[in-house]
Order: C-alpha cells, then sequence, then structure tokens
C-alpha cells in the first residue's frame, strides 16, 4: 500500500479534556507521523463549510456549534494507508458500536463529541488538507 496523508482534526471534546498528547501517541505508536499540526478556533462559516457534505443531515446544526464549541487541533497524518489506518485508529462514528482500544471507544462522549474527525476517502483528504494547510506548512 502506498504511503498516504490524511486529515485528522481533535475535537472540543478532547482539547477541553487535555487529551491531545494521548490521542497523539495512538497515531505515532500505530506507525503515523504527524507531518503538520495547529491549534485553531474555528468560526460558524469556516466549520459550515468543512462539514458542507452534511448541511441537509437533522444534526447539521448541532454538529456546527459542537465544531466551534472550543478549539480543535487540525493535523496531516502521514503512512502507508494513512486514509484507512486513521479510520480504523479513530473506530466507528458512533462509541457505542466503536470497537475496544479505538479512541472513539476509549475517549468519545457521544456521537457527536466524538473526539477527532478522520477524511474518509484520499480524495476527500486532499480536499480537506487543502482546506487547512498550504503546501509549505506541510513537513514530511
Ligand atoms: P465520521 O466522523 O465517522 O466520518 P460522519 O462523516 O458520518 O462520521 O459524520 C460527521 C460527524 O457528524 C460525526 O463525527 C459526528 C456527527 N454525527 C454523525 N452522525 C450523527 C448523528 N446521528 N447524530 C449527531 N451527530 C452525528
Ligand atoms: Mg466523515
Amino acid at each position: 500500500m502506498a504511503t498516504e496523508r490524511t486529515l485528522s482534526i481533535i475535537k472540543p471534546d478532547a482539547t477541553r479534556r487535555n487529551l491531545t498528547g494521548k490521542i497523539n501517541a495512538r497515531f505515532e505508536e500505530a506507525g503515523l507521523r504527524i507531518v503538520a499540526q495547529k491549534r485553531v478556533q474555528l468560526t460558524k462559516a469556516q466549520a459550515g463549510q468543512f462539514y458542507s457534505v452534511h448541511a441537509e443531515r437533522s444534526f447539521f446544526g448541532e454538529l456546527v456549534d459542537f465544531m466551534i464549541s472550543g478549539p480543535v487541533v487540525v493535523q496531516v497524518l502521514e503512512g502507508e494507508g494513512a486514509v484507512a489506518r486513521n479510520r480504523e485508529i479513530m473506530g466507528a462514528t458512533n462509541p457505542a458500536n466503536a470497537a475496544p482500544g479505538t479512541i472513539r471507544a476509549d475517549f468519545a462522549e457521544s456521537v457527536e463529541a466524538n473526539s477527532v474527525h478522520g477524511s474518509d476517502s484520499a480524495e476527500n483528504a486532499a480536499i480537506e488538507i487543502s482546506y487547512f494547510f498550504s503546501g509549505c506548512e506541510i513537513v514530511g
């Protein structure tokens, strides 16, 4: 499998509970490298555009409000099959369904406050990475 990059976000429920380091350790222990990272407070417009694919979903307004409820850490993870590998490490969207030992099983508070975002395809990863980072901010 080829080396890939994926966009990860450590969400406000996790930054609030000081879990950034513990979550980053999960990525690094799984062989993913953090090749870009910054802590930002998203605006409503930025969060809405990032999650625009979900604009018609019933939970969209709550999702956006949650994502701007505190700082997030946006990051680029690099490694073999990074998109799928990161989804494995994260676990299922709803922590009640997440496999034991995954980030969401261990840290998420609810389906909404589920601690991490990860791109769901290589194509979306490229779009999401370019939404937050310029080329010179990513150092592999
Ligand atoms: P994922 O983050 O696993 O890719 P997704 O793309 O389907 O999941 O949804 C994006 C986020 O929206 C998800 O992390 C949390 C929120 N969400 C999804 N389904 C939800 C639901 N049924 N109720 C409340 N929030 C939900
Ligand atoms: Mg998704």
